[in-house]
């Protein structure tokens, strides 16, 4: 097992590494920006370095600084967390070039699942469902493209190959707004992405976002941990998410598990990952694939009793995974709030000094955050201050525990989106369960205060 690791990510994630790392026996560096000096898991660590001035592009980006920091505290792996430069298959190479190990998959997987025409195509060969859509990219000729739209059926979706989570896409509900529709998202595609490469989908009108996680090590061995429903979103920033998914059979579940794992094993996947689908009418379609840890994979760690992160590590170490698919059992129903620092309807942030910060407790609550008391948040970066997940025997009880976390929380100094999730929790569809993409944007414009 690795003797020290840097992680090369920031606010509650640079924590939860850092926690999993205690735990391990694993000494564990952090690279900083100026705006995070004062963060209580920069002091926790057993090295700190800073990298640069606030600006991410200075500082959890700057691919040198990092790598040169490996260097001079001897670290051997690198934790690259969310976000940031967690996808970059660039930087993973850049890494294992260096001579450390990039906790995550080999750099070629990366590359692959980030071009999402790339990504769909490796899936349909390994069995995965996918959306009905183009034979990947479209081609410049019109007459083909109209022709591909007749074929699937309008309305369709343009999205951009190198696009993904809600970036460079564009609906097309007729014949005549096609090629317009094409040309454009071409452009923007170029222009934002360096490749100008787009293909097409049917449009999903009402579908739910449900995705699974998958662990793999480099011993030929994959399992899938259960599914999360993150249908919950707005402006593609999920707010809630839940595992299992309510109201799918268990057997629908198993079925699209079962093809993911084998995908991981085709692909030689190495470490955990997210395969994201769409779900509509009772159906699974495959529409990209995270190569990473995600934020919410605290429910799957509630539900199945595993540390994704630690499995990570474990993994990227060379170690086999400790369980085989028949050992995993899902037990009871995991909610994650995010709490993030903004006005609850009108989502302008709210950074700014915490002048207090009580976070709940009891029986299946958890809390994955890095703020505290006198915790100023740095106007720089992306506004969630933390998650409150818990855990219940059933999803009324899981429910009934996120209604009394909440109510026990106190953030004061700032706006956070606690108003909102207390809403939410008791809102007769969302306790229903089974709530489309649409549901919270519908919910906010009925809502309108
Ligand atoms: C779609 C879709 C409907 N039909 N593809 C948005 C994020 C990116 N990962 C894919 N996205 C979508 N792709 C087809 N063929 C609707 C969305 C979508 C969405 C998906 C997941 C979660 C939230 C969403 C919000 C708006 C649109």
């Amino acid at each position: 097992m690795f003797k020290k690791i840097l992680i090369a990510n920031r606010g509650e994630i640079a924590l939860r590494i850092q926690r999993a790392c205690r735990e391990m026996d694993i000494k564990s560096v952090v690279v900083y920006s100026e705006a995070d000096r004062e963060a209580k898991y920069v002091k926790l660590a057993d090295e700190a370095v800073c990298i640069g001035p606030a600006a991410s592009t200075h500082s959890y980006l700057n691919m040198p600084a990092i790598i040169a920091t490996a260097e001079v505290t001897d670290a051997e792996a690198i934790h690259p967390g969310y976000g940031f430069l967690s996808e970059n298959a660039n930087f993973a190479e850049r890494v294992e070039r260096s001579g450390f190990v990039f906790i995550g998959p080999s750099p070629d997987n990366i590359r692959t699942m980030g071009d999402k025409v790339a990504a769909k195509q490796a899936m349909l060969k390994a069995g995965v469902p996918c959306v009905p859509g183009s034979d990947g990219a479209l081609s410049d000729d019109p007459k083909e493209i109209i022709k591909q739209a007749r074929a699937i059926g309008y309305p369709v979706i343009i999205k951009a190959a190198g696009g993904g989570g809600g970036r460079g896409m564009r609906v097309v509900h007729t014949e005549a707004a096609l090629i317009n529709a094409v040309q454009t998202t071409r452009a923007e595609a170029g222009a934002a992405f360096g490749n100008p490469a787009v293909y097409m989908e049917k449009f999903l009108e009402q579908p739910r976002h449900i995705e699974i996680q998958i662990l793999a090590d480099t011993h030929k061995n994959a399992v899938w941990l259960g599914e999360r429903d993150c249908s919950m979103q707005r402006r593609h920033q999920k707010i809630i998410e839940e595992a299992p998914a309510p109201g799918i059979p268990r057997r629908v579940i198993e079925r699209i598990g079962d093809r993911c794992a084998a995908a991981c094993k085709k692909m030689g996947y190495r470490g955990a990952g997210t395969f994201e689908f769409l779900f509509e009418n009772g159906e699974f379609f495959f529409i990209e694939m995270n190569t990473r840890v995600q934020v919410e994979h605290p429910v799957t760690e509630m539900v199945t009793g595993i540390d994704i992160v630690q499995m990570q590590i474990r993994v990227a170490a060379g170690e086999k995974l400790p369980f085989t698919q028949r050992n995993i059992q899902l037990r009871g129903h995991a909610i994650e709030c995010r709490i993030n620092a903004e006005d609850p309807y009108k989502f302008t942030p709210s950074p700014g000094r915490i002048t207090l910060w009580h976070p709940p407790g009891g029986p299946g609550v958890r809390v994955d955050s890095h703020a505290y008391t006198n915790y100023y948040v740095p106007p720089h970066y992306d506004s969630m201050i933390g998650k409150v997940i818990v855990h219940g025997d059933t999803r009324n009880q899981a429910l009934a525990r996120m209604r009394t976390a909440l109510s026990e929380t106190v953030v004061e100094g700032i706006h956070t989106n606690i108003p909102l999730h207390r809403e939410l929790m008791t809102d007769a569809k969302f306790i229903e369960g089974g709530t489309t993409i649409h549901y919270l944007e519908d919910w906010l414009s009925a809502h309108r205060r």
